[in-house]
């Protein structure tokens, strides 16, 4: 399949300086891979602040209306939409532009569940939010992005990977009845035990990635914004793409929350590369 690479270079979902930065970095130093993308207009008024639980919702808003029309255009052209962030409130944009045109399940690659509400947020930061929104919960503006209601059915979601999950985020996954392997089930279980509880749980054809590239474990990837100890190594984060490759049709995919500032020798924009090598030309 054609892929169609998209960026939205936005922090304002995270409210933390430097994940802004990432596709232009990225781009610097690996031509070859992100050369090709798209850019994706970012309103820069952060002064755009709105309610204190909902952090520049006008503006995130405004970039995942824009980013939607992008991704369900890519997909009606035929092309698999590949969404370099920004940080992780950009799902909801190109999430919703894919679920217009396909049904689709999501696997949410994180350490965070991005479940929380308006009501539930402790941050205010909607990146903590997305997920929640796609399934129908919370402030109604962000459910309604792109277009009305949710987008996703929780059967079809799965959370992989959570060590850092808010204690009343955990009541709204419990309530929306969404799947949550948690890092501890991995390292208990084995990765390879997981994919295949994975493969009896997710039953459908089209399947979306999220991947947040603070699942993976500081060590490996410190260039993030809120690191969680613990979590994937990269040898393990690219046989999991290759399962899911080998195993769904894959609609469309995100790489998000890469922030340069915080990386050390480069070593979090490498793996990024690779793992976004992978994604263009999958083997499997
Ligand atoms: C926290 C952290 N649960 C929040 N979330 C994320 O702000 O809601 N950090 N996504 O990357
Ligand atoms: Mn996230
Ligand atoms: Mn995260
Ligand atoms: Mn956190």
């Amino acid at each position: 399949m054609k892929n169609k690479m998209l960026a939205v270079p936005m922090n304002l979902g995270a409210n933390k300086a430097g994940i802004e930065f990432g596709p232009e970095v990225l781009e610097e130093y690996y031509p070859d891979t992100f050369g090709e993308m798209t850019y994706i207009d970012v309103e820069k008024q952060r002064e755009n602040f709105n309610e204190p639980n909902l952090k520049y919702k006008n503006t995130i808003l405004h970039t995942c209306n824009k980013l939607a029309e992008a991704t369900n255009e890519a997909v009606r052209d035929g092309f698999r939409p590949i969404t370099i962030g920004g940080d992780h409130s950009i799902a909801l944009g190109s999430i919703s532009g894919v679920s217009l045109e396909k049904e689709i399940g999501v696997i949410w690659i994180d350490a965070h569940g991005d479940m929380n509400t308006d009501e539930s947020t402790i941050s205010g930061n909607i990146h903590g939010m997305p997920l929640a929104a796609l399934l129908g919960a919370g402030d109604r503006d962000l459910v309604n992005c792109f277009y009305e209601g949710a987008k996703i059915d929780p059967k079809n979601v799965i959370i992989l990977g959570a060590r850092d999950l808010d204690v009343k985020e955990r009541e709204v996954i419990e309530e929306l009845g969404v799947k949550v392997i948690h890092y501890d089930d991995v390292m208990h279980k084995g990765l390879d035990h997981i994919l295949d509880e994975i493969k009896d749980y997710l039953k459908i054809d089209n399947l979306h990635i999220s991947f947040d590239v603070d699942s993976i474990d500081p060590e490996h990837a410190p260039g993030v914004s809120t690191p969680v100890r613990l979590g994937f190594s990269p040898e393990d984060m690219f046989k999991t793409f290759k399962f899911l490759f080998k195993n769904y049709s894959i609609s469309s995919v995100d790489i998000v929350e890469y922030n340069p500032v915080n990386d050390k020798n480069g070593k979090t924009m490498d793996f990024v590369n690779e793992l976004t090598e992978f994604v263009l030309n999958p083997t499997v």
